[in-house]
């Protein structure tokens, strides 16, 4: 028998675990990245049981390993004072930089003998089953699978109903040295540490360290504080605020850097047909809670495995996975636009076990056909 085909839209998060898995299954698979180099956007990042699962399934865990940490409290701070450490009772989450996640993602999906063209880009998408390139070429396929983001063409040009709403809120990302000695040492720079000021106004800055070098730190300003936004940083406005974060600081002014705003879209389905969407492209949601790439991977996950065991009516396979696995991530997309709009992370212990049910949800010891 012939292998069955899939052309999956963008090499992001979601795109890779996609196409790795259905490879894994046996898939003939062609990964079109529109970039002209394989690399992630943002800085850092925290990923939880739900997607630290899906990377063990598909091998990209043991090489990612080396890379990451598991900070020993994810601490609040109001005014630089605790709130609350929070440890999630013992539930596995890591932190790292997105470059050495993207990259153990890239090499996993080599090994699984997934094609990745660079400077392919996608410009739509037919249920029927067809994936169209801007270059003119179109590629059938048996299933074709839209991870190209939240601005996503293949699913803008089906059509798929969708809200789309922006947060007051943006952030700078930026990867700099932990500078451990220059903030004084000591174990407590070892933890995750949400850096909230309020007053005279909101400054608030996340410190998550990614392994013994690297911090990421996100510096989070409402959109209409042009100070507090403008890139590169302004550090006299930053160090004001936080003077005790000086030596980072110091360090995120030397780069560039992007303020990136917040976007949410809800989709009435994730799928049509053969297409189906994974990732931002059918749930960006607010970072609050750190899940946006780990509800992408489980989803991505769920709909490759449920592709490649559920049968031969693929537009009814997509309907069933859909209806099974999307609302832990319509919960988690709702309670992560609460917390950014309320602003109510700032008072500590907010992790609740309601709140980290997406982060507990284990993918791949689920039947998913
Ligand atoms: P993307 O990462 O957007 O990847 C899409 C890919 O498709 C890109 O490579 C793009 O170049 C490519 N592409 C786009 N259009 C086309 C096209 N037409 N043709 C071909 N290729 C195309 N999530 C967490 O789990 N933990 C966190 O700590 C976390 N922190 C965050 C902090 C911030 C500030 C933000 C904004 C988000 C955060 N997220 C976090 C969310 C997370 O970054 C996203 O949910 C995740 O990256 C989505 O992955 P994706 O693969 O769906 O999309
Ligand atoms: N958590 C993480 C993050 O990067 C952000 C937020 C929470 C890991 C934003 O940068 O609350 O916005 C947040």
């Amino acid at each position: 028998m012939s292998k069955r085909k899939a052309e999956v839209a963008g090499a992001g998060f979601a795109g890779l675990v996609a196409a790795t898995t259905l490879a894994q299954k046996g898939w003939d698979v062609t990964l079109h990245e529109k970039d002209t180099e394989l690399r992630p956007l943002g800085a850092g990042i925290v990923l939880w049981h739900n997607s630290l699962q899906v990377l063990k399934a598909i091998g990209a865990y043991d090489r990612l390993l080396p890379h990451t940490m598991v900070p020993p409290f994810y601490e609040t701070r109001m005014h630089n004072v605790t709130q609350s450490l929070e440890d999630f009772d013992g539930l596995h989450w890591r932190t790292m930089t997105r470059k050495a996640l993207h990259d153990a993602l890239v090499d996993t999906a080599r090994e699984a003998g997934v094609e990745i063209r660079v400077s392919s880009e996608v410009d739509a998408a037919d249920p029927a089953g067809s994936l169209t390139l801007t270059s003119g070429e179109v590629r059938h396929a048996d299933l074709i699978v839209g991870a190209d983001g939240v601005n996503s063409k293949v699913r803008d040009s089906i059509g798929f109903e969708q809200e789309r709403t922006r947060s007051k809120d943006g952030v700078t990302r930026l990867i700099v040295p932990r500078c451990k000695e220059e903030l004084g040492g000591g174990e407590a720079w070892d933890n995750v540490i949400d850096f909230w000021n309020l007053e005279p106004r909101v400054l608030r800055v996340l410190y998550v360290p990614c392994n013994e070098d690297e911090l990421y730190i996100a510096l989070m300003a409402p959109i209409e504080d042009k100070e507090g936004s403008a890139v590169p940083i302004n550090y006299d406005v930053w160090v004001e605020s936080h003077p005790y974060l000086a030596p980072v600081l110091r360090e995120a002014a030397k780069i560039s850097g992007r303020y990136d705003g917040y976007q949410t879209n809800v989709l009435k389905e994730w799928s049509n047909g053969s297409v189906a969407l994974v990732g931002d492209s059918a749930h960006a949601m607010c970072p609050a809670l750190a899940q946006g790439a780990g509800t992408a991977m489980a989803n991505a996950y769920s709909m490759a495995v449920a592709a490649s065991e559920g049968g031969d009516d693929m537009a009814k396979v997509l309907v069933d996975w859909q209806a099974r696995e999307r609302e832990v991530t319509d919960r988690c997309q709702n309670k992560s636009a609460w917390f950014a709009e309320t602003r109510s992370m700032a008072n500590g212990n907010q992790f609740t076990p309601e709140v980290l049910e997406a982060a507990k949800y284990d993918p791949t010891t689920v039947v998913h056909a």
